[in-house]
């Protein structure tokens, strides 16, 4: 594998599931694959679970790791071609890629959408820079568009706690007092519909996610309707994608104080099929989704979070196959 942003670069998910489960049974086994291997992982915005799970996977591995935060320490970047580079920015992006590449032999990045314009967010632009540049195999930590290694590892979440073989499984918007990114349901719908599940999105009207993500998921804009008889239950805010208003794109659409009846309650899990409830992390409490559903013997959020190494390590495992 050299690049890993979306669910096909995986390739059969059957397999891929089986080898996260094989991982799962003994995560030391391949130490031998990344002996005298470095990892570097590049942090253009905050992290806590991808820059932990990551490293420890890499570490599983026998690899060396290298963790870059962009923003304390290193030189401010330009990003644009044909700058004069008379401002903040020391460095371009152009020289500091093949640079990073050079110290290493494979790549993560995060780098989340600016929100800045809507075509350079969805043409990844950063991204395809650092798979043009580096010379290396990138995967993608979170970019402006996609979060691969979480809906991957919802989907070995999903297929480690399923009570049926096509589980029902409904990805809800909720209310936040900040514009989010699309990257976290963008992955999460591409992975859900290329699985074996009955899935379902429901947001309020503007929230529309983009075709290439969402094309063929059933959407229903009645939260209770879409609940009924679910068996997991995917809450998640983001912002305006901008697909059918362009200039909202990015835009928190109401006052959260008006959406408040979206955040996750008893109320709505009442009409489930006792479903079990996932989120990526970090959540906003009482926002997202109350301190009783988040808290209840039917949440997964913990176990959920932890298969961020299973996942991260399925992906390393396979570049370092690949190298
Ligand atoms: C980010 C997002 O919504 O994309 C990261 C989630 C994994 N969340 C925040 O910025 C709070
Ligand atoms: N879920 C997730 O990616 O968390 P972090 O932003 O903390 O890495």
């Amino acid at each position: 594998m050299k690049v890993f942003q979306h669910v096909t670069d995986i390739g059969d998910l059957r397999t891929a599931l089986a080898e996260a489960a094989e991982v799962k049974r003994d995560r030391y086994q391949w130490q031998h694959l990344g002996r005298n291997k470095t990892a570097l992982l590049i942090f253009f915005n905050n992290s806590l679970r991808t820059r932990l799970s990551t490293q420890k996977a890499a570490m599983n591995l026998g690899m060396n790791v290298i963790v870059l935060d962009v923003n304390q320490g290193a030189w401010k970047l330009e990003t644009e071609r044909g700058v004069i580079m008379d401002g903040d920015k020391s460095e371009h992006l152009l020289e500091a890629i093949p640079v990073m590449g050079s110290y290493c032999d494979i790549i993560g990045v995060r780098s989340f959408a600016r929100f800045e314009s809507r075509q350079d967010d969805y043409e990844e632009k950063i991204l395809n820079q650092f798979i043009k540049y580096s010379g290396r195999p990138v995967f993608f930590m979170e970019s402006a568009t996609v979060h691969p290694l979480q809906a991957f590892a919802d989907l070995i979440t999903i297929e480690e706690h399923k009570q049926t073989t096509r589980p029902k499984v409904v990805m809800t918007w909720a209310p936040h007092p900040r514009a989010l990114p699309q990257a976290v349901p963008n992955s999460f719908a591409e992975w859900m519909l290329a699985a074996d599940v009955d899935f379902v999105i429901t947001h309020p009207e503007g929230y529309e996610l983009d075709s290439q993500f969402v094309k063929g998921a059933r959407v229903e804009y009645d939260q209770m309707k879409a609940f009924e008889g679910a068996d997991f239950i995917y809450a998640k805010n983001w912002s305006c994608p901008g697909v059918t208003r362009p200039e909202d794109y990015g835009k928190v659409l109401h006052d959260y104080h008006t959406m408040m009846d979206w955040c996750v309650s008893a109320r709505q899990m009442a009409v489930t099929n006792d479903a079990a409830f996932l989120h990526c992390l970090p959540v906003r409490r009482n926002m997202i989704v109350t301190d009783d559903v988040i808290e209840s013997p039917r949440s997964l959020v913990i176990p959920e979070a932890a298969n961020r190494e299973i996942s991260a390590q399925v992906v390393l495992k396979r570049m370092l196959e690949a190298l």
